[in-house]
Formats: structure tokens, sequence, C-alpha cells
């Protein structure tokens, strides 16, 4: 990197060098240098000094952990281009948590992972080949993180049984190099799951001793295992109801298994009802972990974080700071970020969260009545003096060639860990040094980059489900495509109370479900107030008639339409830039983050046109700008002339346009579907929108006059096995010669379950879509 090649030594050389030493190690080989300074564990020293006569760039930190933080800090300056001439950096880090979780199944699936299989994990087993697992450890310590959780916490109880803990000893040894501590999910249930006892009351000295009994095992073999992670009496699993004792009965005797060898239990706060009653108006789901471990303060051990989810229902695209993360003033508590992009497009699309979790991190929950306790001060530890605390990101990395499932992705792990170190980082600088870091030194690309990664979740926002509503995605499904119907009249509490006047969930102390109370006085008076309510989470605190006028004058309702159609505009604006960077970036990490790219400004569309007309239908007031439910240059599939093709309704209905499409269904083997064009003659851009299944690979075929145009096949990974929101894509074709009375014609092939369906064709003027 600096164009020198550097000798490798085990003594302070008699020469200028870099000196990497822990404190105390410098201080013993070289008193003179008479280094005085206090740091924190883990945290480093970048210091140009004078050492036996020489000029030296020191390394340093009073823990092993500390040096190696300190020599990627030097190597992240330098690959930033920054001076390295008379140094004096400190840095430590915010807190001392800094974990990711990987919600890795033994079988090698990762539950809400995009970025391929596990790389811990295939056939019940710890992989083989632990090479992957190194890398991802260097990588981890390059941004400081040191715990990684290896399995997903709705937890499998085999882990705990004896043949695991070797294999578990091989992971922990590529971690140890790498200042990574190791820890797993475990499962309440395990003592009697397992069959070894008949019960797993926590209060039960059996199973007390059981637990310790589990830890002393796994401590022999690894020594510096970092403790469980807990997920208990949550969407199925095994909680301590069921022996009607407390969230902290049951944390606090895994803990004490753990305290011993100095780990901890992490233990998540994600904890709710999933069979509320919808029928109920002051039933609420956001208000359920405030509910259930305020009460709790105070009663947890000293080795219990509880770990809390940025927002109070579940990483949607925008939501308020989680009440709890200011609840608790004697108890350790963790953020936890998704950084796998469950519900803000599964790398599928581009959303850069750093500035949605920066929203949170910074947000001023004013504990005390008054401003100065931010959540990533909380969260740290340092308002309440906790002694443990600080950030968890879901990482869910994969064994595909991204780690992420794609590039840009990448930006959201790498800000994950760097704010771990310190939230106080801007999200332009953090975007800036990935960028710098991944595409390496060109003006040009940098800036493109960086603002396209730092409008990414506005966009997203606009085009998904904005105003507070949530993601507004099938809630029961994928969790990608729209389907905003899907949060309503179930038990799963996403509500976002749509009626034919109004919308949005009435969650004030005066008339709704009192959750805003949860707040410090001043931040529940700024969310109870409609009128200083931030507009962003407007329909997450209020239920509002549709034509509730915003502060800029627009009707809620208008807002609704307008968003979408600006979110789906920019998002088609994403690949516009991109394209600036032809040349300038390798080929390949080019054409494929473009074909990302071209597909999510498609799929910003479906999303656009689905909330839309749902809205649309929901409220029965129009567009005033007239776009919604108007699509002059669209025909719809199910209007061409068919041979073969069946007419289908999509489920949900707003998910195709029109809310029919058509497939060719077994026996056939090959379907049409033509349309006579009657336009000006010219040079056209035809979209054909197509759904794209994970049970098949239809082929297409585009022709004019029985002239074939293009063929395709229907190949890409969507997360749907049959019409939807999260399957619907299209094809581009540019060029397109036509005049009055051409025949086009859409060939479709079916293949497995997945019948080539087809929701409509449009033609655009010009070659540029
Ligand atoms: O976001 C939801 C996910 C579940 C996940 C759960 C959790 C691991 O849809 O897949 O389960 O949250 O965080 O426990």
């Amino acid at each position: 990197m600096l164009g020198r090649t550097l000798r490798e030594e085990s003594e302070l050389p008699k020469e200028s060098a870099i000196v990497l030493a822990t404190l105390d190690d410098l201080r013993a080989a070289a008193p003179a240098s008479s280094l005085s300074v206090k740091l924190e564990k883990d945290g480093y020293l970048l210091r140009s000094m004078t050492i036996n006569g020489r000029q030296c760039l020191v390394v340093t930190g009073v823990n092993a952990r500390g040096v190696l933080y300190g020599a990627f800090a030097l190597l992240r300056r330098i690959a930033l281009r920054e001076p390295i001439m008379n140094l004096n950096v400190t840095s430590e880090p915010a807190a001392p948590i800094r974990w990711v979780n990987e919600w890795d199944n033994l079988n090698g699936t990762i539950e809400r992972g995009y970025g391929g299989r596990s790389i811990f994990w295939n056939d019940n087993h710890v992989v083989q080949d632990l090479g992957r697992v190194r890398d991802y450890a260097r990588f981890l310590a390059s941004l400081g993180i040191n715990g990684c959780t290896v399995n997903n916490v709705n937890a499998d109880p085999r882990l705990l049984t004896a043949a695991y803990v070797p294999q578990l000893a091989r992971i922990a040894d590529v971690f140890r190099r790498w200042g990574v501590r190791l820890s797993i999910s475990v499962n309440l249930a395990s003592p009697k799951l397992l069959g070894d006892l008949d019960t797993f009351d926590p209060l039960d000295p059996k199973v007390e001793a059981w637990w310790k009994q589990k830890a002393d095992a796994i401590y022999a073999a690894i020594p510096d295992f970092g403790g469980f992670l807990m997920k208990a009496g949550s969407e199925g699993q095994p909680g301590p109801a069921t022996y009607n004792r407390s969230q902290s009965d049951a944390a606090n005797t895994v803990a004490r298994a753990l305290a011993p060898h100095g780990g901890i239990l992490v233990y998540r706060a994600f904890v709710y009802n999933n069979h509320l009653d919808w029928r109920n108006p002051k039933n609420d789901r956001a208000r359920a972990a405030y509910d259930i471990f305020h009460p709790l303060d105070g009663q947890f051990d000293r080795n219990v974080v509880i770990q809390i989810k940025n927002g109070p229902i579940d990483f949607q695209v925008r939501e308020p700071a989680s009440p709890l993360l200011g609840g608790l003033r004697k108890t350790n508590e963790a953020i936890e970020l998704q950084v796998t992009q469950e519900y803000t497009g599964q790398q599928k699309q581009l959303c850069f969260l750093v500035p949605m979790w920066k929203t949170t991190l910074d947000f001023d929950m004013q504990v005390n009545g008054r401003p100065g306790t931010p959540v990533k001060a909380l969260v740290a530890g340092r308002v309440f003096h906790q002694p443990l605390g600080g950030f968890v990101g879901v990482a869910n990395v994969g064994d595909g060639q991204t780690w992420m499932g794609s590039l840009l992705a990448m930006a959201n792990l790498y800000g994950f860990g760097r704010l771990a170190w310190n939230p106080n980082l801007s999200s332009r600088e953090i975007s800036e040094e990935w960028t710098r870091q991944t595409f390496g030194f060109n003006p040009k690309v940098d800036e493109t980059i960086t603002s396209m990664l730092l409008r990414s979740w506005q966009i997203y926002e606009d085009y998904t489900g904005p105003l507070g509503l949530g993601t507004l995605t099938n809630i029961l499904g994928a969790h990608y495509g729209p389907d905003p119907q899907s949060a309503e009249h179930n038990g799963w509490g996403q509500w976002i109370r749509a009626t034919p006047e109004g919308i949005g969930m009435d969650r004030t102390v005066a008339t709704g479900t009192g959750y805003i109370g949860q707040y410090s006085a001043p931040v529940a008076k700024m969310y109870e107030s409609l009128k200083t309510c931030p507009e962003n989470l407007l329909l997450f605190m209020h239920h509002v008639p549709y034509t509730y006028r915003l502060h800029s004058g627009q009707t809620v309702i208008q807002y609704i339409y307008d968003s979408h159609y600006a979110g789906a505009r920019e998002a088609a604006g994403l690949v516009r830039d991109w394209k600036t960077l032809r040349g300038l970036v390798d080929e390949n990490r080019y054409k494929e983050t473009l074909a990302m790219l071209e597909y999510q400004s498609g799929a910003a569309i479906v999303w656009r046109d689905a909330i839309c007309d749902w809205f649309n239908r929901q409220s029965n007031i129009a567009d005033a700008k007239g776009r919604v439910g108007h699509h002059p240059d669209r025909t719809e599939a199910e209007a061409m002339k068919l041979d073969g093709y069946q007419i289908v309704d999509v489920r949900p209905w707003e998910a195709a346009s029109g809310g029919k499409a058509i497939e060719c269904e077994p026996p056939q083997t090959q379907c049409t579907a033509s349309v006579s064009y009657s336009g000006r003659p010219g040079w056209f851009t035809i979209s054909v929108e197509y759904f794209d299944q994970f049970n098949g690979v239809s082929t297409f075929q585009l022709m004019v006059n029985k002239q074939r145009i293009v063929e395709w096949k229907a190949d890409a990974h969507l997360p749907a096995w049959r019409p939807s929101g999260s399957s619907s894509t299209r094809r581009v074709i540019h060029g397109v010669a036509l005049r009055p009375g051409d025949e086009i014609t859409i060939d479709g092939a079916p293949d497995g379950h997945e019948y080539a369906p087809l929701d409509y064709i449009k033609i655009s003027p010009g070659s540029e879509n």
C-alpha cells in the first residue's frame, strides 16, 4: 500500500519502523519512550515517536486486541490516503459489546439470509474448511467487532450436546486470532427438549445445575467463550411463562452458569404476543417490549444484557426508537440493528441503512426529562453507568461471492461495524470510507456512489411505506413485495388500521393504545400532539383521515401517491447515476450492480402501483395528478389475444396491473399472447412485466411479426412461488421498430411450477425507458 517492502522483526529495531506492541510491552522494551496514556480496553493509539533515537510509528493498546484494531486503523488511513506523518490518534470503542449475530441453521440455511448459505454450518456440522470463517473474522476485526453468535436465535437445542463442543472449539480457534469471541444462541427448553430432564423451569435446581454443567463443558474447551444469546417466549420459542416465571428468572438462571467463567447472557427483548386480538383498538404490539421488561429493571444479574431492536415493531423501513432503550436504568442494554435487509429490499435493492441507524442512535430519549441522553449513550451504558452494553448487528453473511448477496449491501455491514465503534461518525463519512476502500480513489466514483448510498433509504421508504406506516410488505410470507392488507386483521400486530376514512395506529395516551406514554415526558409530549409529531412517523403514532393536511398543505392520501411516484422516479435515477461510472468501475462489478439497480427500478414501479392502487381503492379518493390507475401506454396481458394462456387472479390483487395475469398451465408447453400495434411508427422501448418465481425457469420470447426480437429465461432468485408482488419483474427491450398493424407477440414456455406468467407490456417512445 505504501510501495515499500517492510521486514518483520520481533525485537525493537535499530532503524525507523512501524512498532506494534501492547503498552506494557512497549514500556518494558523502551522505558525511555515514556508513554503515559490512559486507554480503555480494545482502544488503540497511533503515534509517531522516537524510540532508541529512531523515528517510529507506534501502534499500541492496553490489550492485544487494541493493537490489532490499531493496525487495521493504520491500514485504513493509508487506504483512505490520509497522512500518516506526525500521527497522534487515540481511539476507544464506544462500548464493550460490539457483536454480530448470524441466524444460521445447523443445516446450512440462514433465516433471513440473502447472501448464500452458511459459512459455519452444513448438514448439521461445522464446515470442514474454515477459510471463509477466518476471512470473516479478519473483516470483523478490521472494524473492531469483538463477538459473533454463529447460530439462529430460533435456536436448535442440539447445539448444547457434547458432540458440538469440539466443533465449536474449531470456530473459536479461528476467531481468537482476530479477537472475536464466539457465542451461541440457546433454547430455554433445552434441558427438556434434549431429554435430560422432564422440566425446563428456570427456578428448578436441577435445571440450574444442568445449565451450569453445559457452560462448564463449553468453557473447558473454549476458555474465552463469549456467552449465550437467548430468544425466549417469542414467536413460538419456549419461554418462562410455561412455569409462570418471569423473563428475569429465565435470564438469571442461564447467566449464573456463565458468570464464573466471565461469560455473558444476551437476552432478547423481542418478546410479544403474536396472537393479539386485532379487534381491540387498545391492543398494541409496539408496547410489548417495554411492558414486559421495564417492570423487571433491576432484577437482572450483572452479566445479563438486554438486546433491544432499534424500533418497537420489527426492523421496518422507519420506526421510532424503541421506548425500552430509555426504560432501563439498572440493567445492561444493547441495541440490535438488522444488517441483513429483511424488510428493506433483501439485498436485491439498494438501501443503505446507516442513515436510518443514525436517526435512532442520535435520537434524544431525554430520559431525565431534559435533553442530553441520546440512544447511543444509553446503549453504551454511559447514562446510567452500566458495566456492559453496546451494539449488535444481525449480519447473516453467506458463502456467496459478495458475502451479503450484492456488492453495495456490504456497505451496511461495514457501516454497522464503524458505528459500533464510534456512533458519532456521520453517514457521509462512513459511506465515503467504504466507497474509497472498495472502489479505489476516484473522486467521480466516490461522489456518485456516496450520493447513491445516502439517498437510498429515503428512496426505498418513499416507494414502500411512508409517513411511519412501515414497509407495507407481505408480513406473512417473505417480507419482500408489496401487500399492505397482510398487516391487518391478524394476530401479528403490525396493523396500519386502514379504513375507508383514514389510516394509522392511534398510539396516543389520550385516545389510543397509550404507547406514546412509554417515552419520557418531553418525548411523549412531542409525539402526542399532531402539531409536533414528526410527519415521517405520523401514521405510526396517529390515526388521521386521508384528507388530513400535512404541514405542507398536502393531504395524507396525496402524499402517499406523490411519495410513491417520487420514489420510483428516484430509483430510476440510481440506474442513471450508476451508468455514469461505466469504465471507472471494473466491468464485472459494474455489470452486476447495474443489473441489480435496473431490477430495483422495476420493482419500485411494482411497489408504487400496488400501494397507490390499494390506497386508491381503500380511500376512494383519486390522485389529484391523475396518474394512479391510469396507464394508457400499457397493454394488459389479459386483454391480449391469447393462445393457450389462461387469465388468472393475482393475490394480492394490487400486485398485478389490472389485478390479473396470464399463465400457461401444463399440459400446455408453449402459449402466446399477442396484440396488434396501432400507434404511430417509430423506435420504441418495450417493457414486459412478468413474474419470476423460484419454482421454475420459464422461457419468454418477444416477437414482432413472428420475428424474434429477444428470448430470455425467468431465472432470477426472487422469494415467491406464485405470481405476486415479490415475483413481479420486467424485461426492458430498447430500440424496437414498430409500424401500425405490426403484431407484437410474447411466447411463454412454462417450467416446473412457473407457468410463464405475464402481467402487461408497455410501449414507450424512444429507446430509453
Ligand atoms: O424479523 C423477524 C423475522 C424472524 C426472526 C425474528 C427475530 C429469527 O422475521 O425471521 O427470527 O424477527 O428477530 O427473532
